[in-house]
């Protein structure tokens, strides 16, 4: 009461300050019961800047790292003591859920607050594809930047850009800042597909006008080397795929031609992104802000720097979870510099489950050396099982979120609503949104997470959660055929290793049942 009665005399609150005074006035307790129980939702709304100040957040988003690749989670070979701090201090979550187990899929349920698999075209996208996102759409950071956050997009993008047929020697737009960023440095797709270029505020950096960039998926432009002609010239060699333009000794998915000097170094890319993330922060320490930094790592090819080559006990996918965790470190670090701990919700999460060969012969596969990238959990990257989406996810605000560990369940996609809400942001139409606002959760003040989670794979298969069930529909969108439906307590049987549906048809009904509403909802 001292603290509500301290907020209702707040003199820079005229109105209430008059409840106030009326309240104190009449001295009778009864009064001030009947009075605040009238107002209560006024009151507690009013109060809210000074018990729950705005934070700045930051989210750090990690490429294919999976349940079990930090020591935080289990893991027993790579280290990584800035990610484990994070976990120790902060709030550790073991039922938290990427949209999707590929990364276009995932990052676009973050960004737009929707389940992506309700798109078709949300799917893993080249990297000269069209943006996802429509104009004027509310987004996350779009929401944010409403009010008055300073807003920045560091790192992997993969959402596409422009509307077709990008010119890579202009003004590249659409882009992060018609999404909501006011500041963006991003690599177009992944480290694996043309072009191998930085983006920065809609134009590629480094650009000289003399050597223009062609970039296409279809045909080969240019006369650089192919990984399929030329394999004698790559310092990686392939497993499957990626047999297109060679960047850097390394071939890529696609073709490019020219920017020879804007062309990134594979090596340097981890310090490179982190240098931006940190300068994001220096520039913007004195309001709030909100940074989005979506690391390359651990995503092939792992082209570790050589503080990390060869370093880690489990091959070089450790080296670059280990690099990985020492760009954490380099945030929190400038975080502490600018005493910012207290106001700042950090959060770190993973796009999808682990691969180990993703393409490239690099060693990872030889060097495992026991080290099990999805812990105890089935399948990985591109699975529908749960080492698909069930990810690390990890909050901390220093004095704000108690330390711990939660099974709540909870999905990205609630980012929207749950940072919205953190932030003291309205959602417009919060309903027709799949993001729900778990910010009790986040805040370790409620272990109610979601009832239900519908979790998609990379052809936009689904399984709906639902407590201990999980339902898997193994129909292909778009398919004639019906495919098979598996069921599985993962209370029971965390690995999915027997499928129960022919012992409890009536749950499989239901969740079937469940799982179709839920599809069939006009977002
Ligand atoms: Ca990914």
């Amino acid at each position: 009461m001292d603290r509500e009665r301290a907020a209702q005399m707040r003199p820079e609150d005229g109105k209430m300050n008059t409840r106030g005074r009326r309240g104190f006035l009449k001295g009778s307790a009864a009064a001030m019961a009947a009075l605040w129980a009238h107002n209560s939702g006024v009151l507690s709304a009013l109060a809210e800047p000074e018990t729950k100040p705005r934070p700045n957040i930051v989210l750090i988003l990690s490429d294919d790292v999976g349940y079990g690749d930090l020591g935080c989670y289990g893991a027993r070979l790579p280290r990584t003591p800035h990610i484990d701090g994070l976990a120790q201090k902060g709030r550790r979550f073991t039922d938290a859920h990427s949209d999707s187990s590929v990364c276009t899929p995932s990052r676009y349920a973050i960004l737009s607050g929707m389940y992506a698999w309700r798109r078709r075209d949300a799917q893993i996208l080249p990297g000269d594809a069209a943006l996802l996102f429509a104009d004027r759409q509310v987004t996350l950071p779009r929401l944010l930047q409403q009010a008055g956050y300073a807003t920045g997009c560091v790192g992997k993008w993969h959402l596409g850009l422009g509307r077709g047929a990008i010119d890579w020697n202009g003004e590249i737009e659409p882009g992060p800042r018609e999404v909501g960023f006011d500041e963006s440095f991003i690599l177009p797709a992944t480290a694996d597909r043309v072009p191998c270029v930085y983006v920065e505020n809609g134009r590629v950096v480094g650009l000289d006008p003399k050597d223009p960039i062609h970039v296409s998926y279809k045909k080969l432009v240019g006369d650089d080397p192919t990984g399929s002609d030329a394999p004698y010239l790559l310092k990686m060699k392939l497993s499957e795929g990626h047999d297109g333009t060679i960047v850097d000794g390394v071939s890529r998915i696609g073709f490019m031609s020219g920017g020879k000097k804007a062309r990134w170094v594979d090596e340097e890319m981890a310090a490179t992104l982190a240098g931006k993330a940190t300068a994001f922060i220096d520039k913007h320490h004195a309001q709030p802000f909100f940074l989005y930094l979506a690391t390359s790592d651990i995503h092939v090819p792992r082209m570790p720097n050589g503080k990390f080559a060869d370093h880690s006990r489990c091959g070089v996918r450790c080296d670059v979870i280990e690099q990985l965790d020492w760009t954490v470190g380099q945030v929190l670090d400038t975080l502490e510099r600018h005493k910012l701990m207290e106001n700042t919700l950090v959060l770190f999460t993973s796009d999808n489950g682990p691969v180990v060969d993703d393409g490239y012969a690099d060693g990872s596969v030889e060097n495992l050396n026991g080290h099990t990238p999805s812990g105890k959990l089935r399948g990985g990257k591109y699975s529908l099982y749960e080492g698909g989406t069930r990810v690390p996810f990890i909050a901390y605000w220093k004095g704000q979120i108690p330390a711990g560990v939660s099974s709540a369940v909870l999905s990205q996609t609630d980012m929207l609503a749950t940072l919205a809400a953190v932030a003291g942001v309205d959602v417009p139409h919060a309903t027709d949104f799949d993001s729900q606002n778990l910010r009790a959760v986040l805040m370790g003040v409620s272990e109610q997470g979601r009832t239900t989670l519908v979790e998609a794979d990379a052809v936009q298969r689904t399984a709906i959660r639902e407590g201990r069930w999980k339902l898997l529909d193994l129909t292909r969108p778009g398919s004639a055929t019906q495919g098979k439906r598996e069921l599985y307590d993962l209370e029971a049987d965390p690995g999915e290793t027997r499928d129960v549906a022919a012992e409890n048809p009536a749950v499989a009904e239901r969740l079937m049942a469940l799982l179709n509403r839920i599809r069939a909802r006009n977002n």
